[in-house]
């Protein structure tokens, strides 16, 4: 048994100032770097995006920021652009101690296809490798923080349990984006899943 961080999204663009800031982000920071030391592996995920990404509402003439459409592999929130590859917002959050992460996995660089979960793609089965990183090291305890709690941790939570990890959300460590009431629906859907609130 070892355990590992899995700090999930602390770039500026989700930060405020940031192109899809969640309230409260650049808190995180801080506590988030002390608790790097408690672990025996720590994962950081980057959000990736290339700028004819089918997330952006900008690449859908006529559709609002904030909405949902039906894409092939299911809803889909239609966000403003964001974590543009290259981009400063798309980087690791300047104060974030990502010298001592042993791991960075982007995820949602594929334009057809959004990612919010560290393992799959949003049509569940297009996997990143995050999984087979963490076995081949036996890391089997995944405390996730960072961004946001009701999307890309909540999807990250739930898909770490489904497969076969203990999963366990750090909530302060966390904030949301809070849109439609998603923040319970998350906690819901986690905790329905097995994922541990803490
Ligand atoms: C996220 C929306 C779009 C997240 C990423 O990190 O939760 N949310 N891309
Ligand atoms: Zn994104």
């Amino acid at each position: 048994m070892a355990k590992a961080l899995i700090v999930i999204d602390m770039q500026p663009d989700f930060c405020p100032g940031g192109r899809l800031a969640v309230a409260g982000g650049d808190e995180l920071v801080a506590p988030i770097n002390e608790m790097m030391a408690d672990f025996d592996a720590v994962v950081l995920t980057q959000d990736w995006h290339p700028p004819d990404h089918a997330s952006f509402a900008e690449n859908h003439p006529g559709a609002e920021p904030f909405s949902t459409i039906q894409m092939p592999y299911g809803p889909q929130v239609l966000w403003p652009a964001h974590c543009v590859i290259g981009s400063p917002g798309a980087g690791l959050h300047p104060q974030l101690a990502a010298d001592r992460a042993d791991l960075v996995i982007r995820k949602g660089f594929r334009a057809e296809i959004d990612s919010y979960s560290a393992f799959f793609e949003n049509d569940h089965r297009t996997p990143t490798g995050l999984a087979g990183y963490l076995r081949d090291r036996d890391l089997t305890d995944l405390f996730l923080v960072g961004l946001a709690h009701d999307f890309c941790v909540a999807w990250s939570a739930v898909d770490a349990v489904r497969l076969g990890f203990r999963a366990i959300v750090i909530e302060e460590a966390t904030r949301a984006i809070d849109l439609n009431g998603s923040r319970e629906a998350a906690r819901a859907t986690m905790r329905e899943a097995g994922v541990v609130l803490a």
